[in-house]
C-alpha cells in the first residue's frame, strides 16, 4: 500500500466518489411507475455496498415535469410524485446513517412557467416580479423575437405573451423562463432558499447551468445558423461579465462561512480549461469543480445529432488536456455518464461482445485521473442503452422535438435514429435494473419507461454475487481511491497520446506511481515494454492477476503501483 496522508478535510471531496440519483428512474415504492424516495430508501445499501460517499438527487421539487423536474414549481417543496419532506428528512437521516453526504440539484437559471414568482411577473409590466425574468418588447427591426437566440430544445429562446404583447426569454422550453440575476431581489431569494435545504441537513448543491445566470443584460444579437435560422447567444449569456461576482457572493451568503463538509458543484456549458481553472481556484471562493462539456461534445458535428465518430486519440487529447492544464489549484469533475449522456458502455465501449470488459476500462481509464468521479445510477452495472425505435419510445423533450422536426422535414429516417439512439438523453434514463424479475425490481407498477429487456442478464441482483462483475470491480476502484493518496493527489503524464487502442497514463506523488494501461478496443494489443516494469505490483486488473503478461486482451485495463525510487530515470 502507498505511504501518505489522508487528504484534509477542508478538501475531502477529492478523495470522495459521488453517485446520482435520477430519482424518477431508480426505485419505485408505492407501483405508481416512477421512481420515488422511499424507494431511493429503500436501496440505501446498495449504495452503501458500493462505496460511495455522496449522492446527488436530480430535481425532487414540484414540478409540471416539462423536463422531468429541471423545470421547478416550488424550490422549497417535494412534488407528490417522489413524496414529502418527511420522506426526504427520512432519506437525509437514513444517508448519513451510512456516511453517505446528500447534494440537491438546484435549477435557478430558469424556473417553471408555473413557479408563482413567473405567475406573478407574467401578471404585466407593473407587477413587482416583472424585472425578475427577462421581458423585452418585440424587436423594433422585425416586430418579432428581441434577439434572434434559439433554445437549447429548438426553436427561439422567446416567447410571446400575448397579453402585454412583450416576450420573454427562455434558453431552454417555453416553460422554463430566465431568471434575472441582475435583480438583486432575485439573487437573495435564491440564497435564502439554499440555506432553508442546508438547515434541513443537505451537504451541498449541484447548480444546473450555472454559468448561464450572467446574461450580458444588454442580449445582443448573435450570428445565425442557416440550418436552424436562430442564432447560438452562448457568447452572450455564458461565463458573462458578472458571473464571478454571482457565483462568490452565492457562496458566501449560502455557507456563511461555514463550508466544512460541504460542496458545491457548477454544471457549466461551453466552459473552457482556463475559465474553469478561476470557478474552481479555492482562492477565490466560488465552486469546487464544475462539470464540463469538451469530451462530450467531441461527436457532435454541427449540432448534438450530427453524430460523428470520434477517434480515440481525440478523446484522450481532451481529457488529457483538461488533466495538464486546470493548474494546481483547480479541480476536475470526472465523468462520462448523467442523465443527459448515452450509456458510456454503449457510448465508447462494446456492450454486446466486451459489456463487462469495456465497462470496467473505461471506469478505471476515468476514476484515477485526478478530480472527483462521478457515478451515474446503473454505471456500476455496465448498464447499456435502452432500444428506441419509434416515437413512442421517446420520452425526453429534446429528442422528441428534435425527431419530429426532422422527419417532418424528410429527413432520412435511419440517420435521424441513428442519432437518436447514439445521442438521445432518454438512453440514460429506462430504469434502474435492480433484479431478473418482471419491470426489473423497479416497480411493481407499470413502469413510466419500458425496463431495458437485457435486466434478466445485466442486474444488481446478480452482480452483487459476482466477483467479477461490473459492482464488484467498481467496488474495488472506488475503494483504491478510497486507500491510496496517489489517485487523489497525484501528478498526471499522459502516455502514449497518440495511441489508437491504448488509453494509458501515469499519476505519481510522494515517490509513488500509479500506471494506468488500458486497451480501448475490441482487438489485443501488446503492452509497450517501457510499461512493463517488474518492479512494479498490479493492484488493480479486470483481466485477471498474471502480473507479466505481454498483452492486454480486447478492453482489458491494468493499474500498477511503483515507486520513483526503484526508476530514478523515470517521472
Ligand atoms: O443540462 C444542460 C444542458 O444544456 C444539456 O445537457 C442539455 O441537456 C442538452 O443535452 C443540450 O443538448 C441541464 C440538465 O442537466 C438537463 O437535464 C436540463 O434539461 C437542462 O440543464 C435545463 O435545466
Amino acid at each position: 500500500m502507498t505511504k501518505g496522508s489522508a487528504p484534509r478535510d477542508s478538501d475531502w471531496w477529492k478523495s470522495a466518489v459521488v453517485y446520482q440519483i435520477y430519482p424518477r428512474s431508480f426505485a419505485d415504492s408505492d407501483g405508481d411507475g416512477i421512481g420515488d424516495l422511499r424507494g431511493i430508501i429503500g436501496r440505501l445499501d446498495h449504495l452503501a455496498e458500493l462505496g460511495v460517499d455522496v449522492l446527488w438527487l436530480s430535481p425532487i421539487y414540484p414540478s409540471p415535469q416539462i423536463d422531468n423536474g429541471y423545470d421547478v414549481a416550488d424550490y422549497q417543496a417535494i412534488d407528490p410524485l417522489f413524496g414529502t419532506l418527511d420522506d426526504f428528512d427520512e432519506l437525509v437521516a437514513q444517508a448519513h446513517a451510512r456516511g453517505l453526504k446528500i447534494v440537491l440539484d438546484i435549477v435557478v437559471n430558469h424556473t417553471s412557467d408555473q413557479h408563482p414568482w413567473f405567475l406573478e411577473s407574467r401578471s404585466g409590466p407593473a407587477s413587482p416580479k416583472r424585472d425578475w425574468y427577462w421581458w423585452r418588447p418585440p424587436a423594433a427591426t422585425t416586430g418579432g423575437p428581441p434577439t434572434n437566440w434559439g433554445s437549447y430544445f429548438g426553436g427561439s429562446a422567446w416567447q410571446l405573451d400575448p397579453a402585454s404583447g412583450e416576450y420573454y426569454l427562455h434558453l431552454f422550453a417555453p416553460e422554463q423562463p430566465d431568471l434575472n440575476w441582475e435583480n438583486p431581489q432575485v439573487r437573495s431569494a435564491v440564497h435564502a432558499m439554499m440555506r432553508w435545504w442546508l438547515a434541513r441537513g443537505v451537504d451541498g448543491f449541484r447548480l444546473d447551468v450555472i454559468n448561464l445566470i450572467a446574461k450580458d443584460p444588454a442580449l445582443p444579437d448573435g450570428v445565425i445558423d442557416p440550418r436552424t435560422g436562430f442564432a447560438n447567444g452562448e457568447p452572450h449569456y455564458a461565463n458573462g461579465p458578472r458571473i464571478h461576482e454571482y457565483l462568490a457572493e452565492m457562496r458566501r451568503e449560502v455557507f456563511q462561512g461555514n463550508d466544512s463538509g460541504r460542496i458545491l458543484i457548477g454544471e457549466m456549458l461551453s466552459v473552457g480549461v482556463a475559465d474553469a481553472a478561476r470557478y474552481t481556484d479555492p482562492g477565490r471562493g466560488e465552486l469546487d469543480m464544475v462539470f464540463q462539456f469538451e469530451h462530450v461534445v467531441l461527436d457532435h458535428g454541427s449540432h448534438k445529432f450530427d453524430r460523428i465518430p470520434v477517434e480515440l486519440p481525440r478523446l484522450k487529447a481532451s481529457l488529457n488536456h483538461w488533466q495538464e492544464h486546470l493548474g494546481p489549484r483547480g479541480w476536475n469533475t470526472l465523468y462520462l455518464s448523467n442523465h443527459d449522456q448515452p450509456r458510456p458502455v454503449s457510448r465508447f465501449g462494446n456492450d454486446r461482445a466486451f459489456r463487462v470488459e469495456s465497462a470496467t476500462a473505461i471506469a478505471t481509464t476515468l476514476h484515477l485521473m485526478r478530480g472527483t468521479p462521478f457515478v451515474y445510477q446503473g454505471e456500476e452495472l455496465g448498464m447499456a442503452n435502452p432500444p428506441l425505435t419509434e416515437l413512442g419510445d421517446l420520452r425526453d423533450i429534446e429528442s422528441i422535438n428534435y425527431a419530429r422536426q426532422a422527419l417532418t422535414a424528410g429527413e432520412d429516417p435511419e440517420t435521424v435514429w441513428h442519432a437518436i439512439r447514439t445521442g438521445s438523453r432518454d438512453n440514460a434514463r429506462s430504469p434502474m435494473q435492480w433484479d431478473a424479475s418482471a419491470h426489473a425490481g423497479f416497480t411493481t407498477g407499470v413502469p413510466w419507461f419500458p425496463v431495458n429487456p437485457d435486466h434478466d442478464r445485466v442486474n444488481a441482483d446478480r452482480q452483487r454475487r459476482d466477483a467479477d462483475s461490473v459492482f464488484a470491480h467498481y467496488r474495488r476502484l472506488i475503494e483504491l481511491r478510497h486507500r491510496n493518496p496517489v489517485v487523489v493527489r497525484g501528478d498526471f503524464t499522459s502516455l502514449y497520446p497518440e495511441h489508437p487502442a491504448l488509453f494509458a497514463y501515469r499519476r505519481s506523488w510522494g515517490g509513488e506511481t500509479l500506471t494506468v494501461i488500458a486497451n480501448w478496443s475490441d482487438r489485443p494489443v501488446p503492452i509497450p515494454a517501457d510499461l512493463r516494469q517488474r518492479d512494479q505490483s498490479l493492484v488493480l486488473a479486470n483481466d485477471g492477476t498474471d502480473e507479466a503478461a505481454e498483452t492486454l486482451g480486447p478492453w482489458a485495463v491494468r493499474v500498477f503501483a511503483g515507486s520513483i525510487a526503484g526508476n530514478p530515470d523515470r517521472v
